[in-house]
């Protein structure tokens, strides 16, 4: 029997002393605290404790306010509180806090010996382990899927090749998921301080989330589904904007290219070689001595004819944007930031100075909504001259030394915090800063933010990137599942160094990378100063050809992915898909050797595999599934081997999939008519809502898009095209719909009544190898019988039947 703690070294929160509900909150009094209860809907609580005499009330993750007060039921023992999805038992002595479902089976609960506890300033929640409970998210975080069994610290850190196992790294989403007994929930920290996450690291009793200093504040998140509780977490903490279409091609980056003669041969050369390409990336040696907003006149002296030739082949840039702000008399945006007085300080007033690279460097205040205008000002040139894409590097904050003193005092919009409390948030205020300033400086277009630092609610402002990873398999690997539990955790455009960024890759290793990065949110080649060239062509003719034919893909996918970003920007669904997501209690998919699947959207499956393997064992879960290259279907929780030679990534298509798809162009800029439907036979009803828009402005805000629900229905052989919906007027003339795995006597389809051509066709969505090794013929391009019909494209709803 456990007693309660009191102890001159630990306390919990003792006993209930009174309760009372007030505008939108319950609030209760302990023999050690207090805690306070607010709804923000019917499935999301939170709830807050502390020592102090009042809550603190300032977030600069959640935007989502209290929406209502249930009604409290005063027992003998415990309060309760019910809500249409769950109840919240209070136990009165000691006070302790249960969740459970409508019929009383626990969701969450307590430690009973331990509950929210104090161990000096630092402050704990303990809960019970559930039977074969596991955990997924936390964002960036190494390790495995389910999270059972391993600790985490969240303390955002420029961790330079990292190992596979190293934590923390840039980036702090205090946000998980239990699953257990058919049910899954989530809670969100919401505590900026170092913050520790235990699922039953070194202990066999509980899991518990800690901070070091401040309130307890979390947020019970209960849903019948992984999507329903992300819906959640992203109604809590906001979700992306729709990204300029540009920013979702190919992205070429290295650190760094220059001079500009050198940008200009890269992107001749993508054209040259018919490999599509939209962005190149400048790393810091665009800059004069790597300060930030200036150009250097020695390899860039004309940015803006630059640009001007760049637009012309179709690409846009992205440019580096460091927090370091040299100290330097004479360096403009240096003496506006002294005279504006914008950066952060010490506890006696003088500007903190850390080293970085231009040298001795200030750094922004970007809790300070003074230092957000005046960073705004500082991208008017940026603008002015065509640039609509930053990257926010080095913001966690990174200087020399890695040990950015705890005294620094930032503003905290006027709360005034120390570090300890506002590393973790820099990098994202820093992006924010950057979005918003780019956005109002961009007049209706949209900007593009990459940052590597970031908190709970990034998403609203910039993609995240897994910083410096290594040329190497197992970090390939290790970037897929980060891109996955970022995914689950509310950031859904991220993505890694495809090739690797610190180390030299050789060309097997790039083909894969390639191949798998062409099926992330966020697809972008780079690599580290001094390392080998890595560019698509760079590894020889064959792994050329492999990332032409990869990157193509990429592109004839586009209006899927496109899609799919638009459900990430209205529910919070990651684009990529870790299996716990669509297939949460099938505990196959938490198994070592698949972890690393994903799904792109809700259909396209894919097994990642080392460069080095000829075969991989891949789980299908339930469904059915098509192999991408040839149509071989494949029934649904199963096992397979399959080849996986550096050309043919595993890639499976679930049954009953609508995948809109257009022909493959250069660049996101250049517009065709046609689109593609490929249906997949499948056997239950299945729809996909297909969204256009612009492409690069906010109209789409105001209902300038234009979508509609596509539905497949197997048993009456139907696949319908509602009406569009919105103002925006879609390219599309011409459409083709693609039956692929359906029996070979479909002949005849009637489309709104009247009769169509069904044809015998094939499909190939991969090009052939050419022959390079003499002894070998190459094997013939993947191809799949299938049918089709081509009719004209409509915005009226449009019926076929077969
Ligand atoms: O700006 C240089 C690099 C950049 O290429 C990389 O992507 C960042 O993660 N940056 C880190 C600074 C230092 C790298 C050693």
């Amino acid at each position: 029997m456990s007693r309660t703690i009191n102890s001159p070294l630990s306390k919990s929160l003792g006993s209930l002393a009174g309760w009372k509900q007030v505008a939108n909150a319950i609030v209760g009094e302990t023999s050690n605290g207090r805690f306070q209860i607010q709804f923000y809907n019917e499935g999301t609580t939170r709830i807050s404790i502390t020592q102090a005499d009042t809550f603190e009330d300032f977030s600069y993750s959640v935007v989502a306010s209290p929406a209502f007060n249930p009604v409290v039921t005063d027992n003998q023992d415990a309060l309760e509180v019910r809500t249409s999805k769950f109840i919240l038992r209070i136990s009165k002595n000691p006070v302790r806090f249960g969740f459970y479902t409508l019929d009383n089976q626990p969701i969450n609960e307590d430690d009973p010996g331990f509950g929210t506890s104090w161990n000096g300033e630092q402050v704990t929640t303990y809960k019970k382990i559930q039977a074969g409970e596991r955990f997924i998210g936390l964002g960036e975080k190494t390790g495995p899927l389910d999270r059972k069994g391993n600790g985490y610290q969240n303390w955002n850190t420029d961790n330079f090749a990292y190992s596979p196992g190293a934590d923390p790294l840039y980036c702090s989403i205090p946000f998980y998921m239990g699953v257990h007994n058919g049910l899954v929930y989530g809670i969100f920290f919401d505590n900026t301080h170092k913050s520790f996450f235990n699922f039953g690291a070194s202990n066999n009793r509980f899991t518990s989330f800690s901070a070091d200093a401040g309130e307890m504040n979390y947020y019970f998140m209960y849903g019948s589904s992984v999507a329903e509780i992300i819906q959640q977490y992203t109604h809590l903490t906001g979700r992306m904007e729709m990204p300029p279409l540009w920013s979702i091609g190919y992205q070429q980056c290295r650190y760094s290219y220059y001079p500009d003669k050198e940008v200009l041969t890269l992107a001749k050369t993508f054209r040259e070689k018919d490999i599509p390409a939209d962005t190149i990336v400048f790393d810091i040696h665009y800059m004069d001595q790597y300060k930030i907003f200036t150009w250097s006149q020695r390899d860039f002296s004309d940015p803006k004819e630059l640009l001007v030739q760049l637009q012309r082949m179709g690409f846009q840039v992205v440019v580096m944007c460091d927090p370091g702000i040299k100290v330097e008399e004479g360096y403009d945006t240096y003496d506006k930031g002294i005279r504006e007085d914008v950066f952060i300080k010490y506890q006696d007033g003088t500007n903190y100075t850390g080293q970085v690279w231009p040298g001795w460097c200030h750094f922004p205040d970007f809790t300070n909504p003074k230092t957000r205008m005046w960073w705004q000002k500082q991208f008017t040139d940026y603008v002015n001259i065509g640039v609509e894409g930053f990257w926010n590097d080095m913001n966690e904050i990174a200087t020399w030394g890695q040990m950015i003193p705890e005294n620094i005092e930032l503003d905290f919009e006027g709360n005034q915090a120390t570090m300890r409390r506002g590393r973790n948030l820099y990098g994202m205020q820093m992006a924010r800063s950057t979005y918003e300033g780019a956005k109002n400086l961009l007049k209706g277009k949209r900007p593009f933010n990459l940052t590597r630092s970031g908190f709970s609610g990034v998403q609203r402002y910039a993609a995240v990137w897994t910083g410096d990873n290594v040329a190497y398999d197992e970090h390939m690997l290790l970037g897929v599942r980060l891109v996955n539990s970022m995914g689950l955790s509310g950031i859904a455009f991220a993505g890694y160094d495809v090739g690797g960024f610190v180390g030299d890759a050789n060309s097997k290793l790039f083909a894969r990378w390639v191949s798998i990065g062409a099926f992330s949110p966020f697809f972008r080649g780079h690599s580290m100063i001094n390392s080998r060239d890595s560019e698509p062509w760079a590894y020889g003719e064959e792994v050329e050809q492999i990332s032409r034919n990869y990157i193509k893909f990429r592109y004839q996918l586009l209006p899927y992915l496109y899609s799919l970003f638009y459900d990430a920007s209205t529910t919070g669904m990651p684009v990529q898909r870790s299996l716990a997501i669509d297939y949460t209690h099938d505990w196959k998919i938490y198994d070592g050797q698949f972890h690393n699947q994903f799904l792109l959207g809700p259909s396209i499956l894919v097994a990642p595999a080392e460069s080095t393997k000829e075969f991989v064992k891949v789980y299908l879960p339930e469904g059915e599934w098509y192999s991408l290259y040839n149509g071989q279907k494949y029934p649904g929780q199963s096992e397979i081997i399959v080849e996986c030679p550096v050309h043919r990534l595993p890639v499976f298509i679930k049954g009953g999939a609508i995948i809109p798809m257009k022909p493959v162009l250069s660049n996101t800029k250049e517009v065709s008519d046609h689109l593609t439907l490929h249906l997949y036979a499948g056997k239950q009803d299945t729809s996909f809502e297909y969204y256009e828009d612009d492409g690069s402005t906010f109209q789409y805000q105001e209902g300038r898009f234009a979508k509609r629900l596509v539905e497949y229905r197997p048993h009456e052989r139907m696949f319908i095209l509602n009406a569009t919906e919105g103002t925006y007027v879609s390219p599309v003339r011409k459409l083709k719909i693609v039956w692929h795995g359906f029996d070979a006597t479909l002949a005849e389809a009637t489309v709104n009544g009247n009769p169509v051509a069904v044809n015998n066709d094939v499909n190939q969505f991969f090009a052939a190898l050419e022959k390079f090794d003499p002894f070998f013929d190459p094997e013939p391009a993947p191809r799949e019988n299938v049918h089709s019909v081509e009719i004209e494209y409509s915005t009226a709803a449009i019926t076929l039947q077969w």
